[in-house]
C-alpha cells in the first residue's frame, strides 16, 4: 500500500471528522432517554455499554450542557437549587443503546454539611475507581472563574483513578472574547499539569451553541461505538 502525503492525510482526517460530526447529529436526534437516578452504586445498571460522565461543580452548566448535546430543552432538568442532585443521573443514547451520559452529583456548594460532601466524594472516588465501562469523562470548568480548588482536587481524583478526561470550559457566552482567551490559555496551562487530561481544550456555550457540535462528536468517539 502506497503511504499517503500529509495533504492526503489531513484531507482523510477532515472526512473522517466529517463523518463523525454527521453521525453524532444523527444519533443524537434519535433516542436519548432517562434511564435512571443512582444515589447509591448499587443501583447502577449493569455495566455493559460505554458510559462517559460529565462532572464539575453546582451551577457550572452541567444539566445545560447535557441538553445541549443531546438536542433536548430539559431532559437533565437544568436544576434550580444548586446542589440538590446528590445522585448519578442516567441516560441512554441510541436504539438499542449504543452509551450511556452520566450526570454526577455537583460538587463545590458552600453550604453542604461536611457528612454529605463525604458521601459524594465516597460515591464519586467508587464509580470512577470501579466502572470498567467509563470511557471518558467531561470536566467542565466556568470561564468566568477558572480552575477552583474543589477542580483541582476532582481532576487529581481523575488522575489517581487513572480516568482520562476532557476540559470544558462553559458559559462562554458570559465574558469577553479577550478575556476568554486568557481563562483558556491558563487553564489549558495547568491542565497539562494533569497526567489524565486532554491536551485538547472545549470552549462551550449552551445557550449560543458553541463548540457543542465539536463537544457530540468527540463524545461519539469516545464512546467508540
Ligand atoms: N449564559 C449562559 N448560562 C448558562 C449556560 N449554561 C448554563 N447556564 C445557566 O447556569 C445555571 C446553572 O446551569 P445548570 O445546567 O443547572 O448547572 P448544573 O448545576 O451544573 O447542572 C442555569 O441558570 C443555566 O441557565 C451557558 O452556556 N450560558
Ligand atoms: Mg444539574
Amino acid at each position: 500500500m502506497k503511504a499517503l502525503s500529509p495533504e492526503e492525510l489531513e484531507a482523510q482526517e477532515e472526512a473522517e471528522r466529517i463523518e463523525l460530526a454527521k453521525r453524532a447529529s444523527r444519533l443524537f436526534s434519535g433516542r436519548v432517554d432517562f434511564l435512571l437516578s443512582a444515589p447509591q452504586l448499587k443501583f447502577l445498571p449493569e455495566p455493559t455499554v460505554p458510559e462517559i460522565a460529565f462532572c464539575g461543580r453546582s451551577n457550572v452548566g452541567k444539566s445545560s450542557l447535557l441538553n445541549a448535546i443531546t438536542g433536548r430543552k430539559a431532559i437533565a432538568r437544568a436544576s434550580v437549587t444548586p446542589g440538590r442532585t446528590q445522585e448519578l443521573n442516567i441516560f441512554e443514547v441510541g436504539d438499542p443503546t449504543l452509551f450511556r451520559l452520566v450526570d454526577m452529583p455537583g460538587y463545590g456548594f458552600a453550604k453542604a454539611p461536611l457528612k454529605v460532601v463525604e458521601q459524594w466524594k465516597k460515591l464519586i472516588k467508587t464509580y470512577l475507581r470501579g466502572r470498567q465501562v467509563l470511557n471518558r469523562t467531561l470536566m467542565l470548568v466556568d470561564a468566568r472563574h477558572g480552575l477552583k480548588d474543589v477542580d483541582r482536587e476532582m481532576m487529581t481524583m481523575l488522575d489517581e483513578a487513572a480516568v482520562s478526561y476532557r476540559v470544558v470550559l462553559t458559559k462562554a457566552d458570559k465574558i469577553k472574547a479577550s478575556a476568554l482567551d486568557a481563562v483558556t490559555a491558563k487553564v489549558a496551562e495547568e491542565a497539562a499539569k494533569h497526567v489524565a487530561a486532554f491536551p485538547e481544550m472545549h470552549v462551550t456555550s449552551s445557550e449560543k451553541g458553541m463548540g457543542i457540535e465539536a463537544l457530540r462528536a468527540a463524545v461519539l468517539g469516545d464512546a467508540a461505538v
